[in-house]
């Protein structure tokens, strides 16, 4: 097996039929791409303050393209779980989502402190969830346990604490929404992940799912996630910008 891609099997990767995995792979590569294509056309049409929420976005979803062109190259060749370059997108992308609510809620008082907290909980979720992949295999159950702290950490701060406090106090019915919309990513999005992690061998859930579904689930999980989310910001961005003009006319 070898880590490194080479340009050429970039653009020239097989697909096999009945390689379902395979299939996601490629289809994520180019969902990923276009919704970066559409965030960053978005985001030249938004009021000033929102252009940040919307650059995040079309970052999030194009680093994931660049992630996905090699994992599918990756996949094709090695019939294996492209779990590096899977981590090294998500330790990116996970960090700029937890931005991405820092930036909602500053205008009601968010301190950065906020921001830190959640990108530590998420460095740490990602870390105790790659270390039960890969090093720590045979214990992949406990580590993920461990991993779920800092999920459940996350899941706290928005549903529950001072996340949630702030967005309540913003007196505004079109943020609210769009928080209420991005903590049920959280609840339920997010929750996709762990799922697929259970499939790997003596994983929870290994008696019942493939290996391989793993990886179809993840692939799921990052659509879901990265562009839903995206969405919720490009919204609450576009209708905040709606009302800005209607209130100027
Ligand atoms: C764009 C990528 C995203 C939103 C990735 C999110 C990943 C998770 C929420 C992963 C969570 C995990 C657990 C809660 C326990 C098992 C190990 C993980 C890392 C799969």
């Amino acid at each position: 097996m070898n880590a490194l891609v080479n340009f050429e099997s970039l653009f020239l990767a097989q697909l096999q039929s009945g390689d379902y995995v395979g299939f996601t792979f490629f289809i994520g590569s180019m969902a990923m791409l276009a919704a970066t294509v559409f965030f960053f056309v978005q985001m030249t049409r938004v009021d000033g303050k929102w252009k940040d929420s919307m650059l995040v976005s079309g970052l999030i979803t194009g680093i994931a393209a660049v992630h996905y062109f090699y994992m599918r190259s990756f996949w094709a060749e090695n019939q294996a779980s492209p779990t590096e370059f899977r981590y090294i997108d998500w330790i990116l992308t996970v960090p700029l989502m937890c931005v991405e609510f820092y930036l909602i809620l500053k205008a009601f008082g968010a301190k950065q402190g906020l921001l830190w907290r959640m990108i530590f909980w998420s460095i740490f979720m990602l870390v105790t969830g790659y270390l039960g992949e890969t090093v720590f295999r045979d214990a992949s159950p406990l580590w993920g346990a461990i991993s779920t702290i800092g999920y459940a950490a996350i899941f706290y701060d928005v549903w529950f604490g001072p996340a949630k406090k702030l967005a309540s106090n913003s007196n505004d019915p079109t943020l609210q929404k769009a928080f209420r919309t991005l903590g049920w990513f959280i609840l339920v999005g997010w929750a996709i992940y762990p799922i697929g992690y259970m499939a790997i061998p003596g994983g929870l859930l290994s008696g019942m799912l493939s290996p391989e579904s793993m990886d179809i689930i993840y692939n799921i999980g990052d659509a879901v996630n990265k562009i839903g989310f995206g969405l919720v910001i490009y919204t609450l961005a576009a209708s905040k910008t709606a009302q800005t003009s209607a209130a100027a006319a």
